[in-house]
């Protein structure tokens, strides 16, 4: 028995009774597979993390790995190296490349699903094998030679980084200083120091690409200041030969790891700080012979969005799971309504508050992973289009809608949901080390922090997704929400706290909109925005996730006559799931939009002194 409680059934639940990705099955780049063949890589993929993949899980966080500043080297723990070498010799890493690249077409919702079990058992272990996955941008944007070096990253399964960065630019990445500096023979030299690096040295991989955003210098029209003049450089960790990709182990780039953070979680993943052209040059290639490094670098962060927000349901799904079996067999106290003193003594699921709790997790954790795989089935129409030849830009326009409340919304709800609630089940034995719930706690907090903060998410959201793409994006989905409203289904009570809180958030974004129009004429009216974009976020997300979780929830009714056992249970399990988080989530959407109209500019006036 490990840590890991994957949640199979619902994950099939998702994918074909309520999103219908059977559609995406059989045909077009997934003619080869069919629902059996996708069904038995779920469970493959669910039998190798809850077994080897989550064993070594504890073990990293109590000996992370180690950096030893002589050799300027890190050392991973054998545990977490030889579960890395298993996942890497199961080829199933391969479902995220495209064929041209050795892997094995597969549509991004079946991805994801397969992914989400790994993200939850031992989430660095992902990181560490995304490598291959790197190449794939390397691939797309690259010229002739990149191509080539994309094809070594995956053949020879070298480990990569994505390296933004530095002590002065967290989330104002645009403030990089990192410069690059052009070369005779068309490559260039990286000097500066870069923080924070997840990967950044590692010894379980015989190569490291580094994708590493530097400001050229010297060089007419561009480097120029923001994140605009940034460019996208690949800086080896040794030199190899091109046509080859032998690697010359004798011939060490000047790219060095020069500290490993002390963290609070996620402690076997190798947080490092890099520097660059220190003593030695740090000879890098430009991506693609072109100067598009910050769009280039969102392909990779694009993915990275998806795959936290996909961590951070999968570290609650797996909570909510092990605080499940914890409250079934922990007896403490009577029954509510037996309160003579020698009554018997009862499980603590019999107490009110712990089922309130337990279905605060339950319907959390579902309704995150049917906005992941909603989102995923977005990605499936791209894919699709793709490999046709075509773009689908409507569906890449909700995609990007969609990310930061899968990022953002998903990480803030994982997060205080296991903080306050999940840990909170256990009593006293959730802040110890015997269950894995303190450890959950302390890795997901960084969900809410890298790939862009949940203000940054915010703001994206809002700024970006909603206000720079006209509405569009947001109104597909809105029109998919409307539709239902407009249907006939079992669930009415919740159908209608669902209609109410789509008329508080379509008033939410509507003011909004006002106020940053009338900022043209007020500029400090602005400050009100920003004081808002994580609000509409949160609020949006709850809205979406009540949406898919109410339709979820009526497909299980469908179901229910004539269901027995744990089928039925189970059917029984996803309605209350859709009753719980409509009844107590959505009804806080009118709350939120008085707040957010009764936003006024005391906070931006308030002196710094009286803070
Ligand atoms: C980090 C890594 O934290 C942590 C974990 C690592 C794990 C690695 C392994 C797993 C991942 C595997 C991935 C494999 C690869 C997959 C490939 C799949 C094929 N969407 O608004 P502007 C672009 S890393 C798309 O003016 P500012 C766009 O080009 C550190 N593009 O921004 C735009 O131009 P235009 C993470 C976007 O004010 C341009 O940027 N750090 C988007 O100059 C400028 O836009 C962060 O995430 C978008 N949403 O800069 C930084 N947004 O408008 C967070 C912008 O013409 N900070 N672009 O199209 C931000 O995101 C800031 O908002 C900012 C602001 C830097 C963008
Ligand atoms: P800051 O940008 O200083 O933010 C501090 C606070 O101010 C935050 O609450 C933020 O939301 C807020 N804030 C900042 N600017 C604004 C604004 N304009 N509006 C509103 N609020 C704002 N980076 C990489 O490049 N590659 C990696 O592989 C990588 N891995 C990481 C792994 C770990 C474990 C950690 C901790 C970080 C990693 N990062 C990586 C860096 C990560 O992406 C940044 O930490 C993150 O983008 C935030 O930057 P910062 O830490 O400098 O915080």
């Amino acid at each position: 028995m490990t840590h890991y409680k994957s949640n199979l059934r619902d994950i099939t639940f998702d994918l074909f009774d309520v999103l219908g990705r059977d559609a995406v099955l059989g045909t077009g780049p997934a003619e080869d597979m069919d629902r059996e063949t996708a069904e038995a890589v779920l469970s493959e993929m669910e039998h190798l993390c809850a077994t080897r993949i989550a064993e070594p899980y504890a073990e990293g966080d109590h000996n992370p790995p180690i950096y030893d500043p002589q050799t300027r080297t890190v050392t991973i723990p054998e545990s977490t190296k030889q579960a890395f070498k298993q996942y890497m010799d199961s080829d199933w890493w391969r479902l995220e490349l495209p064929e041209v690249l050795g892997g094995q077409e597969t549509p991004p919702s079946l991805r994801w699903a397969a992914m989400e079990q790994i993200l939850g058992a031992n989430p660095a272990l992902y990181m560490y094998s995304a490598g291959p996955k790197f190449a794939q941008v390397v691939h797309e944007n690259g010229t002739e030679r990149d191509q080539k070096i994309a094809q070594h990253m995956v053949d020879r399964q070298w480990g990569a980084t994505m390296i933004l960065t530095e002590p002065d630019a967290g989330s104002d990445v645009g403030a990089g200083r990192t410069r690059a500096l052009p070369q005779a023979d068309g490559t260039w030299h990286i000097e500066g120091v870069k923080r924070f690096i997840t990967s950044g040295e590692q010894d379980m991989t015989e190569n490291i690409m580094h994708l590493v955003l530097a400001r050229p210098h010297g060089v007419e029209g561009v480097g120029g200041p923001g994140t605009k003049g940034l460019s996208l450089f690949l800086v080896p960790k040794y030199m190899f030969d091109l046509e080859s990709g032998e690697v010359f182990t004798d011939q060490r780039n000047g790219v060095y790891a020069t500290n490993v953070e002390k963290k609070m979680g996620l402690k076997v993943s190798a947080t490092c700080e890099m520097t660059f052209g220190d003593g030695a040059p740090a000879v890098g290639w430009l991506l693609g012979e072109v100067h598009d490094g910050i769009a280039q670098m969102f392909q990779v962060i694009e993915h990275a969005r998806m795959m936290v927000g996909t961590k951070a349901m999968a570290t609650l799904s797996t909570g909510y799971l092990n605080a499940l079996e914890y409250a079934k067999q922990r007896v403490q106290g009577a029954d509510m309504l037996t309160p003579a003193k020698d009554a018997p003594r009862v499980t603590i699921t019999h107490h009110p508050d712990v089922r309130r709790s337990l279905l605060t997790q339950k319907s959390t954790a579902e309704a995150l992973r049917l906005l992941v795989l909603y989102t995923a089935s977005w990605q499936d129409r791209v894919w699709q289009a793709a490999a046709e030849g075509r773009t689908d830009e409507e569906a890449e326009g909700v995609n990007d809608l969609l990310l930061p409340i899968v990022k953002g919304y998903g990480s803030e709800r994982a997060w205080t949901t296991l903080g306050t609630e999940t840990l909170q089940t256990f009593g006293g034995s959730g802040f110890l080390q015997d269950y894995p719930i303190e450890q959950y706690v302390r890795d997901a907090k960084i969900d809410t922090l890298y790939e862009g903060t949940t203000a940054i998410q915010g703001q994206d959201f809002f700024f970006r997704k909603i206000v720079k793409d006209q509405g569009r994006a947001i109104g597909v989905v809105s029109k998919q929400i409307e539709e239902f409203l407009g249907s006939e289904g079992p669930l009415t009570d919740e159908r209608k706290l669902l209609g109410r809180a789509a008329e508080d958030a379509a008033l939410m974004v509507g003011t909004l909109t006002q106020v940053l129009m009338g900022a043209q004429q007020n500029p400090k009216d602005l400050y009100k925005v920003g004081l808002n974009t994580s609000r509409v976020l949160m609020a949006l997300g709850d809205l979406v996730c009540a949406w898919l979780l109410i339709r979820a929830g009526e497909v299980a009714q469908s179901q229910l006559e004539g269901a027995t056992g744990a089928e039925k249970d189970f059917l029984a399990g996803k309605i209350a799931s859709a009753q719980w988080f409509a009844r107590t989530r959505l009804p806080q959407l009118t709350a939120e939009r008085k707040m957010l109209e009764a936003t006024t500019l005391d906070a931006m006036e308030l002196p710094e002194s009286a803070f």
